[in-house]
């Protein structure tokens, strides 16, 4: 499309001009000097009156006509040059400024661009590495939210019905502990004043119980005996019943009342519960305790005595050992044990050891003739520089230790009867042990030691 000018052609504006150009007689480049016209029109000037001079042309430094009236030449190739000459010298110092600037610049900018490109490497890696990530990102996603699912149905179904079972077990505990706050309420109200024996002691009385039984003591239950005259009378278990009746028990184990763990004079003069009030107004229940090492030992020096060793298990399973001679020395002797003339069922651990056992490993285990020992006073058959290896340590209770035992009636009561070596306080057999019957990791439910004067027949 053609585009209009001021509603002339731009052919006939063209035209127009060169029009105009012709009447002036000079070309528009002329106009730009300022030159008389004279000297371009030389047929209007009037002619010179005055010799022709020879033209001289202008020297290199200046620039002017010859004649000062015609004025100032168009600058010539000699001015331009000095111009240009002064201007290049400007030139060369601002390009000589300029060229180390530019190198400097150059030369950053090239490792610019070394590290624009490392950078362009780094961003393609680090690309690279996130669609790894997402990846990964998306098959975690889908196992989390399986992951969800699964938990939440779970959340859903299980939890809440596992509430209401744990909720009855609460309650159930709660009214457990109810009834055990009762329970020791009522207690703690027994106790309030100090126990006594409520119960009547017969008159009967003997040097041990086979006397009172002579004499007319036929049930069993707690009696009054005083095997030397010099010493006052004391309170004993009177087994009437057993095998004829008339034994003495020493020791009686039943219930986990009482700790056997004790130390040698507790041991010397006994300790532990007798008897107690089994509701007919006499102490005809037995309780735990052993009689004293110093008692014992004087009744067994009255004479010939023999003694019953009765033990039952939890299933109530029920052996004996019975030694028709049983010895107990003073404590001078550090009450060291005879015995002889086994009878029974349980085995016979205090003069053989234990059954299970051979050689030496068996007789380090036989009590008979061994010294009574406590965790305070070691008397065993074990010989350790350790003062912490000795058997009555180890082993829970005052006893005729050896190395140590086959049997350990005054052991720790263990509920149940099975115990392992990491419920034991030592990792030892420290239960109320027959090795000849349950070996070593059985607890027995009931031991008694009963004693009585030897008649031979
Ligand atoms: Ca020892």
């Amino acid at each position: 499309m053609m585009k209009k000018m001021g509603g002339m052609k731009q052919e006939e504006r063209t035209r127009k001009h060169r029009l105009m150009q012709e009447d002036t007689g000079h070309s528009l480049q002329d106009k730009n000097c300022l030159q008389p016209e004279g000297l371009l029109h030389p047929q209007s000037v009037e002619v010179a009156t005055e010799p022709v001079r020879p033209k001289l042309q202008p020297d290199s430094g200046g620039c002017k006509h010859l004649q000062d009236e015609l004025g100032v030449l168009c600058p010539t190739g000699c001015e331009l040059r000095t111009n240009l000459l002064k201007q290049s010298r400007n030139v060369k110092n601002s390009v000589a400024n300029i060229r180390p600037k530019l190198e400097s610049l150059s030369h950053s900018s090239n490792s610019i661009f070394k590290y624009a490109s490392l950078l362009g490497e780094k961003f393609k890696e680090r690309q690279e590495l996130n669609k790894e990530n997402e990846n990964l990102i998306n098959e975690y996603s889908i196992e989390l939210e399986e992951q969800y699912t699964y938990i939440k149905e779970n959340v859903d179904n299980n939890i809440p019905s596992n509430i209401r079972i744990l909720r009855q077990v609460l309650e159930n505990l709660r009214s457990k502990i109810q009834k055990l706050e009762a329970t020791i309420s009522s207690q703690v109200e027994n106790c309030r004043s100090p126990c006594v024996t409520s119960c009547n002691i017969p008159v009967v009385s003997g040097k041990e119980c086979e006397e009172i039984y002579r004499k007319g003591g036929e049930t069993s239950e707690m009696y009054l005996i005083q095997p030397d005259a010099f010493f006052r009378p004391y309170k004993v278990y009177c087994d009437m019943t057993t095998q004829d009746g008339g034994w003495t028990v020493i020791q009686n184990r039943q219930d986990g009342s009482v700790n056997f763990g004790r130390t040698w004079d507790s041991y010397k003069n006994g300790f532990g519960n007798v008897a107690s009030n089994g509701g007919k107004g006499v102490c005809d229940t037995p309780g735990e305790y052993w009689l004293g090492n110093e008692r014992i030992s004087q009744i067994t020096n009255l004479g010939p005595t023999e003694a019953l060793i009765e033990m039952e298990d939890w299933d109530n399973n029920k052996v004996s050992a019975k030694y028709t001679g049983f010895t107990v020395q003073n404590e001078a002797n550090k009450y060291q044990l005879s015995v002889s003339g086994y009878q029974g069922t349980a085995g016979n651990a205090l003069m053989e050891g234990a059954s299970e056992l051979r050689g030496e490993n068996r007789t380090m285990t036989i009590h008979n003739g061994m010294f009574f020992s406590t965790y305070d006073r070691d008397n065993d058959g074990w010989l350790h520089a350790d003062p912490n290896k000795q058997c009555a340590k180890e082993d829970g209770g005052g006893w005729w230790y050896n190395r140590c035992h086959s049997a350990n009636p005054n052991g720790r009561y263990y509920w149940g009867g099975y115990y392992t070596y990491d419920m034991a306080k030592h990792g030892t057999d420290d239960g109320v042990v027959w090795m000849n019957w349950k070996k070593s990791w059985y607890s027995m439910k009931k031991m008694s030691i009963k004693i009585r004067p030897f008649f031979s027949n």
